[in-house]
């Protein structure tokens, strides 16, 4: 499924799509579940219902979803597009978006939101239902990975999550507006059937629009993965989950053997 060709578009690209990546049934069955997580309104402290659905960081206490990330096909798809000997599991995060919805997702990056630097961190987003650039499909700054830019974290919803816990890091840049000179980009977006996998590392800029599709809702889930040269990193302004007092790893090093990163492939 992944050719070496794939692997070098990959590096070339920073996002490819991988059609049927996981079955529909399985897809399907996913989906169930997050709608069993919606129907529940005993929200978790990561839950944002602002147009639809988020949640995150679900699977050490959820054994479908763990199911799904670590023994579904994506980790080996992720392993090998980062060409590294192992993948560990980092989270799970759902985007479900509601029919006609206004809410979208702003172009970011994910690496200054995650506590890990390196090259071999990445993501699988999961379409769950059929989606297309109308309907919410994420979208990508084509190589914009290899731009050598960290940009600003933004507050993605004032109901929870990121909002309070963004830093206000010199380093970082601000983020251009992409929309504002659409012909300065090449923007990468696919439509997506259920199944259907995106694989784009930690330092692409990406987003999604509001879902115009006013009968359709868009739902997606997005698997993080970490390789062998990722580094504990926590900085300010990261993911207030996975924390230092939470973990067994000291800054700069590897993750290895913390049950907070299971390894869920490794090349052999
Ligand atoms: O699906 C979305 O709306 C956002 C996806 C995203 O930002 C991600 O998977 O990192």
């Amino acid at each position: 499924m992944i050719s070496e060709k794939l692997i070098e578009q990959y590096e070339l690209d920073g996002a490819v799509c991988i059609r049927g990546a996981v079955e529909k049934d399985v897809a399907a069955s996913v989906l169930a579940n997050i709608d069993a997580l919606i129907a529940d309104t005993n929200d978790r402290w990561t839950t944002i219902r602002k147009g639809g659905f988020s949640d995150r960081h679900l699977w050490p206490t959820m054994p479908w979803m763990y199911e799904f990330c670590a023994n579904s096909r994506l980790p080996e798809i992720v392993g090998r597009l980062m060409r590294t000997r192992e993948a560990r599991l980092f989270f799970d995060h759902t985007f479900v978006r509601d029919a006609g919805t206004t809410q979208d997702t702003p172009w970011h990056q994910d690496r200054p939101y995650w506590p890990f630097k390196g090259r071999q961190i990445a993501s699988t987003w999961v379409a769950l239902t059929a989606c297309d650039e109308a309907s919410s499909a994420a979208q990508f700054v084509r190589g914009s990975h290899a731009w050598g830019k960290v940009f600003r974290p933004m507050a993605f919803s004032k109901e929870g999550g990121s909002s309070e816990f963004l830093g206000d890091n010199a380093a970082y840049e601000e983020m251009p507006d992409i929309d504002a000179a659409p012909d300065d980009y090449e923007i990468l977006c696919w439509d997506m059937q259920p199944g259907d996998a995106i694989v784009f590392g930690a330092e692409i800029v990406h987003g999604a629009k509001q879902n115009k599709d006013t009968s359709r809702r868009r739902a997606a889930l997005s698997i993080r993965y970490i390789g062998d040269d990722a580094r504990w990193n926590p900085t300010e302004g990261t993911d207030p989950i996975v924390t230092q007092e939470r973990v067994g790893v000291n800054p700069g090093e590897a993750p290895r053997n913390d049950k907070w990163f299971p390894k869920v492939w490794s090349a052999g």
